[in-house]
C-alpha cells in the first residue's frame, strides 16, 4: 500500500528564524538546514543529557520504507546518518530485527542491516535497543502460514531467540521481548499472536527465560502503545509483570511507546504510570515516542501545533526523568523524511523533532533544554 506522503519542504523556511536562533552561524533562510548541526558538542542531544541517560532514535529502514520511493535511508542517506550517530546515544532497529526482515524463510537469517547497526552504535558510542522477538505483527509468511505442530513452533521461537539474541549479546541494551500482547480492550492477543495462539500464554515467560539465557546483560523488556497512563491496558500489564516477577521470570523493565497524537490530550498521568512500575523494581523507558498532529490543508503545521506539539515531547521526556530508572527515552525517527506517520494514518504528520529537511523543531530544542536542565540540577 503506498499513500500520499505529506510534503513538508515549505516548513524550512517558516521555521528557518526562530530555530537559527541556538547557533549563531545558522543563517535565516530554507537552505540553513546544514549550519545548525554545528560540531558544537553542547549542541546534540546526547551531550546535553544527564549522566547515563540515553536519548534514542529508530534507525530507519525495512518496513513501510520499502514501499516508499527512496533507498534504505539508515543505509544510503548519509546526512541522516551523520546526525544519527551526532544527536543520539541510542539507537533502536526500527524493522531490521523484526522476525519477517531478519529470519525471512525458515533457514535462513538474514543479519546484513542489524549487524549494520550495532556496529554503526559501537562506532559512535551508542547503545542498542533490539525489537522486537515475540510479536503478532511482522511474522514471516512462512511462520503465519506453516504447518508446524506445538512442539515444532516453540523450537523455532528459541532458536530464534537463541539465535538473535545470541548474535548480539553483550551489544544490545535493552531487548523488546514481548511487543503489543495486549490488545486495544486489554485482553491478551489470544488469536493474533501466533505464539500466544499455540503454545498458551506460558510462552512469554519461556521467551524471556531463552532470551536471558541467550545475554544475561541485556535488559528485557515488555513494551507496547497506548500504555502510557493508567488505564485497562496498562493496567493488564502491571498484573503481569508482578506475575511475572513471582515466578521469578527475568523480566527487567516496561516500554511505553509513546505513540501521541494532539487529537487527544496529553497522558498526565505518565509519570505515575511508570512510578508502579519502578516500584515492582523494573526499569522503564519511552521506547517509541512522536507525536502527530492533524495537517492544515497546506501540509504545514501551524506555531501553535508546533508548540503544542513541543510542550508533549517536554512532558513526555520529564516524566521519564522524574522517575528513578527511566533511562531510555527514545523518539521513533527524528526527521518527517522517514516518519511512519504519513504513511498510516492519512491527513497527519509532521510527527518528529525534524522537518523532511532535518531543520530542527520547538520539540527539538524543548528536548535538549529539558535534558540540560536535568543535568544541571
Ligand atoms: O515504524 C515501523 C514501520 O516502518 C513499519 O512499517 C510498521 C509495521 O507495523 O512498524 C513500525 O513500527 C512499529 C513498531 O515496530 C511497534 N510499535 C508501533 C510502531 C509504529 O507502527
Amino acid at each position: 500500500m503506498r499513500s500520499v506522503r505529506i510534503v513538508t519542504f515549505a516548513l524550512a523556511a517558516a521555521l528557518a528564524v526562530p530555530l537559527a536562533t541556538s547557533t549563531a552561524t545558522a543563517k535565516p533562510s530554507a537552505d540553513h538546514e546544514a549550519a545548525p548541526h554545528s560540531n558544537a558538542k553542547f549542541d546534540r542531544l546526547r551531550w546535553a543529557a544527564p549522566e547515563g541517560f540515553f536519548i534514542g532514535s529508530a534507525a530507519a529502514g525495512g518496513g513501510h520504507h520499502l514501499e516508499q520511493d527512496y533507498p534504505d535511508p539508515f543505509t544510503f542517506d548519509k546526512k541522516y546518518r551523520k546526525i544519527l550517530g551526532q544527536q543520539f546515544n541510542s539507537v533502536s532497529a526500527e524493522n531490521q530485527m523484526k522476525w519477517e526482515f531478519i529470519h525471512p524463510e525458515r533457514d535462513q537469517y538474514r543479519f546484513e542491516e542489524a549487524d549494520a547497526i550495532v556496529e554503526f552504535a559501537q562506532r559512535n558510542r551508542q547503545a542498542v535497543r533490539g525489537h522486537t522477538l515475540l510479536w503478532h505483527s511482522q511474522n514471516p509468511d512462512w511462520l503465519e502460514e506453516g504447518d508446524f505442530t506445538k512442539e515444532e513452533l516453540r523450537a523455532i521461537l528459541k532458536d530464534h531467540i537463541d539465535t538473535v539474541v545470541g548474535r548480539y549479546a553483550g551489544k544490545i541494551q535493552q531487548w523488546d521481548v514481548a511487543n503489543e500482547i495486549f490488545n486495544d480492550q486489554a485482553e491478551l492477543r489470544t488469536e493474533e499472536n501466533i505464539w500466544i495462539r499455540e503454545l498458551g500464554p506460558e510462552i512469554v515467560a519461556d521467551a524471556f527465560r531463552w532470551a536471558h539465557e541467550a545475554d544475561p546483560e541485556a535488559k528485557l523488556f515488555l513494551n507496547d502503545y497506548n500504555v502510557e497512563g493508567i488505564n485497562a491496558k496498562s493496567d493488564a500489564y502491571y498484573e503481569l509483570a508482578q506475575e511475572l516477577l513471582e515466578q521469578g521470570v527475568p523480566l527487567h523493565g516496561f516500554g511505553a511507546q509513546g505513540h501521541l497524537s494532539t487529537r487527544y490530550g496529553f497522558p498526565g498521568d505518565l509519570q505515575q504510570n511508570l512510578q508502579r512500575f519502578a516500584d515492582l523494581g523494573l526499569e522503564t523507558a519511552i521506547t517509541e515516542i512522536d507525536v502527530r498532529m492533524d495537517l492544515p490543508a497546506s501540509g504545514k503545521p501551524t506555531k501553535e501545533q508546533l508548540r503544542q506539539q513541543a510542550d508533549y515531547y517536554q512532558q513526555a521526556l520529564s516524566a521519564c526523568l522524574a522517575v528513578n530508572d527511566c533511562n531510555s527515552f527514545t523518539i521513533w525517527g527524528f526527521t518527517d523524511k522517514y516518519s511512519w506517520v504519513p504513511v498510516f494514518f492519512e491527513g497527519e504528520g509532521s510527527a518528529t523533532v525534524m522537518t523532511e529537511r532535518f531543520v530542527r523543531k520547538p520539540a527539538f530544542f524543548a528536548l535538549q533544554s529539558t535534558l540540560k536542565e536535568a543535568r544541571t540540577r
